[in-house]
């Protein structure tokens, strides 16, 4: 795929190159991401919006389904990937994992998490990991119809305000609200909106490890997208996110052309920096 500078487009890579699957939907489209927890209604969402405009496959070496479909809006075509549902970026399910990788290392132009408005609080797990890693996201919270029914009231400009990424509330099953989500999605993607999330700055001891952790990532793996995310792993002693540095599986998940001399070694777990960042968030 060849793009004009100013375009606002994905590239192709190991993730979002159609080809890969063996899908190809062609043309110049963005790139939308649907990520959540499980029954959250992501695939009520991408029926809705891409009708009959859908292919399915597997994932590049696994069993898993992907779907992505396309939509128009405004004259321009967006093509959406229905992840598999997930709890959290840490999980080790197969399932879980090509979510994860998807949103780490896919670069999609904007990423969507679909929330069950009458779970709220247990969603938003998942929301605060990928603010984490990229400010180009969209709060969907879905099954509001539900949520009212149950007798809710969620005050979503107050959720908007205090996340800092746009919300749009919607009721998938009934189509409602779809064309707000299409607009907030288009209005990142554009940059017409730039979302700030609004996510706590970590402690100054693990502040300290993350600074000298990511200009040693950037020597092994340069221009690895996520690499704040990949220095926490670290941190931690995330064994197999290590081996994956090492071995390259990352940058060949990020697209990024291996170099053939040999690579320095990554750092070593700092343990008394040792936080899950992702726990602080829950509890902002
Ligand atoms: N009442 C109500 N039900 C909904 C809504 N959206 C989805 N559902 C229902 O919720 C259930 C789960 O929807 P899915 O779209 O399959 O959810 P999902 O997130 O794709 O699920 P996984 O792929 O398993 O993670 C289905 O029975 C949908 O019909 C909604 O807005 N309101
Ligand atoms: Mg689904």
């Amino acid at each position: 795929m060849s793009c004009s500078g100013n375009c606002n487009c994905s590239h192709n890579n190991y993730l979002t190159g159609g080809n890969t699957v063996g899908l190809s939907i062609g043309g110049h489209s963005r790139t939308i991401a649907l990520a959540g927890n499980p029954n959250t209604g992501k695939s009520t969402v991408f029926n809705a919006l891409t009708g009959l405009r859908q292919h399915t496959g597997n994932w590049p070496g696994k069993t898993v389904t992907r779907a992505e479909g396309h939509y128009n809006f405004n004259n321009f075509s967006y093509k959406l990937i229905d992840l598999p549902g997930t709890y959290s970026l840490l999980s080790a399910s197969v399932d879980e994992e090509i979510a994860r990788d998807y949103i780490l290392f896919g670069q999609p132009d904007c990423t969507v998490v679909v929330v069950d408005a009458t779970a709220l609080q247990r969603n938003l797990n998942l929301a605060f990991q990928v603010m984490e890693i990229t400010p180009k996201v969209v709060l969907c919270v879905n099954l509001i119809d539900e949520a009212a029914r149950k007798g809710f009231d969620i005050d979503f400009q107050a959720l908007e305000d205090k996340l800092g990424i746009p919300v749009v509330p919607t009721a998938a099953r009934r189509k409602q609200n779809l064309d707000l989500l299409q607009e907030a999605i288009e209005a990142v993607c554009t940059g017409k909106l730039k979302p700030k999330p609004n996510i706590p700055a970590p402690p100054p001891d693990l502040k300290e490890a993350i600074d000298q952790t990511l200009p040693l990532i950037e020597s092994i793996a340069p221009g690895l997208p996520s690499a704040r995310w990949v220095a926490y792993r670290l941190i931690e002693g995330d064994t197999r996110i290590r081996r994956a540095l090492e071995t390259g599986e990352l940058q060949q998940l990020a697209g990024i052309k291996l170099p053939s001399s040999p690579k320095p070694t990554p750092p070593s777990p700092t343990p008394d920096a040792a936080q899950n960042p992702t726990d602080k968030k829950q509890s902002a």
